[in-house]
């Protein structure tokens, strides 16, 4: 969209740890800008100097080394487009409510993210046959369930190792920022943002299964009593509308265009249905997503034919058949949900330009 001026800041939830949502505004974007995309942290913010960071690549590899920035910078590189969602995402739709961050649907954003493939790093120190998971350690540490942690998450092998699994180093094509993670940060494809490992400083192959607190104690739906917690990883097939923005008011029988994003980890999108009015479902128009870790892009015309409240639903269904649930699917802490995208607008009947109320709606 030319013209418009972004936000720099995101929307703040809790100032220490900083933890912020990304504007509205900027969500109209197919690349979220760095100064508003959102911000999850458990911690406060390490300051590493890209001079001063090693990265220790140890545990069960046959060569236990460190890494320092300017040689990880001499390694093979790639880029990719990337839709980076945190698993509470839209929690505050849950009822009953649940604990944790209170995130409305915008703990989301999609990034041009610039590293070297995990892999790359771990030939060089062999992987040794027994390991079945990398643990990944962020130089950010505090308490958390009672104990003094750093912020460590495990990844299996086949994900860890996965060629697009990066060590990035840039995002929207400058270094990143502290705040997402400075000077090196994990990126994995297709998996909700705890996976994402910021301020990386170690590495380590392990033989069993992790089981640090964001691996076991948070991070997992926990759903009906008596069934094993199982750990968020795949990203659910999920969608945003971008426009109209709730409090528009569009104008009876003139055209406007519905439009905004979705995304799956697991298949790509292949389906976005919108409802106007009650069991009217069209199809959107889908753009080509920018690489097959971005969102897709989706636009549907409409000509409010009524006057009065409407709400406007978007349901997406990715490749391999996993759609939307119409309302938000409950898990005690609060993950995952990826109910149809909803927004409300009043459609004003002619001769009435400030919009309507409730009460004259009709
Ligand atoms: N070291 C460290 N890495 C972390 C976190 C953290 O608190 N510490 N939060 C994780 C979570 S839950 C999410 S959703 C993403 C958010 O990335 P962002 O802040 O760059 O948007 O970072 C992940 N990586
Ligand atoms: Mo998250």
């Amino acid at each position: 969209m030319t013209g418009t001026l972004l936000p720099r800041e995101p929307d703040t939830l809790t100032a220490d740890p900083y933890n912020a949502q990304t504007p509205p505004a900027a969500l109209t974007e197919w690349i979220t800008p760095v100064d508003a995309f959102f911000v999850r942290d458990h911690f406060g913010i390490p300051r590493l100097e890209p001079s001063r960071w090693r990265l220790s690549i140890g545990g069960l590899v046959q060569e236990p080394y460190e890494l320092g920035y300017d040689e990880l910078l001499t390694l093979e590189r790639r880029e990719l487009d990337l839709v980076l969602e945190c698993a509470g995402n839209g929690r505050t739709l849950m009822t009953p409510p649940t604990p944790g961050l209170p995130w409305s649907e915008r703990a989301v954003g999609c990034a041009r993210f610039a590293g070297v493939p995990f892999p790359a790093v771990t030939a060089r120190a062999g992987v040794d046959p027994r390991a079945v998971e990398f643990v990944f350690t962020g130089a950010d540490s505090g308490q958390a369930h009672g104990h003094p942690v750093a912020f460590e998450r495990s990844l299996p092998l086949d994900a860890a190792l996965h060629p697009d699994t990066l060590l990035a180093t840039h995002m929207n094509g400058v270094p990143l920022t502290p705040r997402h993670g400075a000077p090196v940060r994990l990126v994995v494809p297709g998996r909700y943002g705890v996976a994402d490992v910021k301020w990386l400083v170690g590495a380590r192959a392990v033989a069993e299964p992790f089981t640090g607190v964001f691996q076991t104690d948070d991070y997992v739906y926990r759903e009906a009593l008596g069934t094993p917690d199982r750990p968020v990883a795949t990203l659910r097939v999920k969608s945003l509308i971008t426009a109209p923005r709730p409090d528009a008011a569009p104008a009876l029988g003139a055209p406007l265009t519905i439009r905004g994003w979705a995304w799956s980890g697991g298949a790509p999108v292949r389906l976005v249905l919108i409802r106007t009015d009650a069991a009217d479902w069209r199809e959107a128009e889908l753009a080509s997503p920018s690489g097959p870790y971005a969102w897709t892009g989706w636009s549907l015309r409409w000509t409010p034919r009524r006057p009065g409240h409407h709400r406007l639903l978007a349901r997406a269904t990715d490749a391999h058949g996993e759609t939307q649930p119409l309302t938000p699917q409950w898990n005690a802490l609060g993950y995952g949900c990826n109910a149809a995208a909803s927004v409300e607008v009043v459609v004003r009947p002619p001769g009435n330009a400030r919009g309507t109320t409730a009460g004259q709606a009709g």
